[in-house]
This record gives C-alpha cells, structure tokens and sequence, in this order.
C-alpha cells in the first residue's frame, strides 16, 4: 500500500483499511486486476487534487474484494469497500464506506446486505454481538432499501465513537470471513437468483448522487460514468 497517500488520510481511515487488508489475508486471496487505468488515479475537483487507490482481491467465494481510499483535496478522505460474492454461494454483501471531512466523521457505514435474505447464521451472528449506542444515527437515503436491519449508519461524534465503529466493522467481516469458508456453492437456479438480487444491489448503490457527483466533477461524466460501473459497482457476469 503507498504510505503515501495512507498516511496522510483521517486515523480512521487507516485503521480500518489496516483491519480489512489482514482480514482479507485470512481468505488466501489472489488479486483482482482492474482494468489497468483505474489502479492509481488522479483528477482535479473544483482545482483541487482527488487522488485514488485501489486494492483488489479474488478467492472461490468472492469474485471481487475492493477496498478504495481516495483523497480530495486536503479536506475530504473516502474509505470505499466491498465484498461481492460469487454467485454461486448464498453469502450477503459486505459493503463500508467511511467519508471525513474537516469537521471530523461525516458518514460511517457498514453493513451485510441481504441477497436473497440474510442466510441464518448471519440473524444468529449478528443479533448476539452486543448492542452499541452512537450519539448521532442518520438516516438512509431513499436508495437504501438494499440494506439490512443490521446496518450502522452513523456519525461517529468523538475518537470513543470511531473505535466503536472500527470494532463493529472487524465484527462483521470477522462473522463473514468465517461464514464465506464454511459456505458451500448452490444449484445454477439459486446462482441465476443470486446474480439478479446482486445487479439490483449494484443498480441502488449507483444512484448514491453523492459519490457521483464527486466523480464528475474531477473527472468528467463519462469517466464517472466508466468508473462506476467498471469499478466501484460492476455487474457479475
Ligand atoms: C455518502 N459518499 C457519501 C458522501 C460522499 C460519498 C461525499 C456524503 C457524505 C455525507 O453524507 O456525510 C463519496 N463514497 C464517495 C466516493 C466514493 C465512495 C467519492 O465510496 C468512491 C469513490 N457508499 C458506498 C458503499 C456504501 C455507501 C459501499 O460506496 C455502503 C455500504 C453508502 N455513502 C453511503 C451512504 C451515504 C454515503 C448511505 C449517505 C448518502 C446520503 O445521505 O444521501
């Protein structure tokens, strides 16, 4: 990873970065080749620098492990991750994204999103981590009906709150690591359900105006464009 741009994002970016590439290592990944203009990029948003770096990885259970940690300007830090199984295996999608700006966390999110429900180890899992409060919850735009009841969306107010959202993270991708390896593939029908639930979770996510418009304005519509559906929301094939 370049310590370069790591090292200059909020703290929380990079500890959970740090959490998610050891995680990964645990799932004997191989990597991901994206197409090859969009490893490292840079732009420029409104004439200040956007800088992005991407980390990709494969195994049998997920066709795409993408965690992306992008720089705008000196103000705006994005820590953009997820998990996209294999259609063949009934597991959820992981999916985080943690934006900070100057004044701190603004939006911390991680979630498992149902694929054709929640498989119940997952309900059982993630029902006994024990309850956490956070100061200040926000609310789901209106794409977000992708998302489970286990979603955390919030503003962490304070450094206790972002080491609650960092543990909370590595809780979820500790339950799905574990779950992906017991997981067994299933019938060409259930993959067939599987890759549809996956393209509307994809389709969703692309409405998120916000990541967009970062996109267009430093690097133009059609790049954006490319972009989102090459790389942060590609469809399985
Ligand atoms: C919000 N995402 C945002 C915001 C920005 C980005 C600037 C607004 C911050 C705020 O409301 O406080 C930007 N996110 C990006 C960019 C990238 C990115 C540029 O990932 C990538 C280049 N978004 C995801 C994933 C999830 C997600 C995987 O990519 C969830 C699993 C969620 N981001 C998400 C949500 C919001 C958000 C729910 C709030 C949207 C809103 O309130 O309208």
């Amino acid at each position: 990873m370049s310590e370069s741009l790591k090292s200059s994002l909020h703290p929380l970016i990079v500890s959970l970065s740090d959490v998610i590439i050891k995680t990964w290592q645990s799932l004997s990944p191989e990597h991901y080749n994206l197409p090859e203009e969009f490893g490292y990029i840079e732009g420029k948003l409104e004439g200040e620098r956007l800088l992005i770096e991407n980390f990709c990885f494969q195994n049998p259970q997920f066709r795409k492990m993408h965690l992306e940690l992008a720089k705008v300007g000196t103000g705006l830090d994005i820590l953009h991750c997820v998990m996209f199984p294999n259609v063949q295996y009934n597991l959820p999608m992981f999916g985080c994204d943690i934006v900070t700006g100057k004044g701190g966390v603004s939006a911390a999110i991680v979630d498992l999103s149902p694929i054709n429900g929640l498989p119940a180890a997952y309900i059982e899992k993630l029902s006994s981590l024990k309850n956490i409060e956070f100061s200040q919850p926000r609310d789901l735009p209106e794409w977000g009906n992708i998302f489970s009841p286990y979603c955390l969306f919030v503003r962490p107010s304070n450094s206790q709150e972002e080491q609650l959202f960092l543990e909370r993270v590595t809780d979820y991708l500790k339950i799905h690591c574990a779950q992906s390896q017991q997981s067994e593939p299933t019938n060409l029908s259930q993959s067939e359900l599987n890759k549809i639930a996956q393209e509307y979770y994809c389709s969703r996510q692309k409405e998120n105006d916000k990541t967009r418009r970062i996109l267009e304005k430093a690097f133009g519509t059609d790049w954006a464009h490319k972009y989102m559906n090459m790389v942060l929301f590609d469809l399985p094939s």
